[in-house]
């Protein structure tokens, strides 16, 4: 585990807190081919997949593939109710997370991730806030 350098590497700054307790046990991943609990955000402006669909508990994880930076923002009224607010930069409302990247807050750059664990079962809609106008959403779509 000397792979510092790498690690942070492909997940930048923002994913490395995260990582330790994210990754830490999953050298066999079964994502075969970087499926799984992994949304990527691309430069053409989407979220892929635009749809994705696990389990409660699952930790989703948002990773930028591109050179254009994200953000990765709830939409505070169409999460379950009771479901945690997420938000990247760590907002804990929409509003704010609107005002705080309006106030330069850096999103996700390149090689940068974020991710969060779903733990109530629903449909979780969320967006990129410099991108929404240019239809940059996503779904998370969690089962019981
Ligand atoms: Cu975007």
């Amino acid at each position: 585990m000397r792979t510092r350098r790498n690690v942070l590497g492909k997940f930048g700054t923002t994913g490395a807190v995260a990582l330790g307790a994210g990754l830490a046990g999953c050298s066999g991943d079964d994502g075969g081919g970087g499926g799984g609990n992994t949304v990527e955000m691309t430069d053409s402006l989407t979220f892929e997949p635009g749809n994705l669909t696990v389990s409660t508990g699952t930790t989703v994880t948002w990773e930028n593939g591109g050179t254009v930076a994200h953000t990765v923002t709830a939409y505070e009224d169409r999460i379950p109710s009771g479901a945690t607010y997420f938000a990247s930069g760590g907002y804990e409302s929409e509003t704010a997370a609107r005002d705080g990247f309006r106030g330069g807050d850096a999103p996700i750059e390149a090689d940068g991730s974020f991710e969060h664990t779903v733990d109530i079962a629903g449909s979780y809609e969320y967006f990129c806030i410099p991108h929404e106008g240019s239809g940059m959403t996503g779904t998370i779509t969690v089962e019981e």
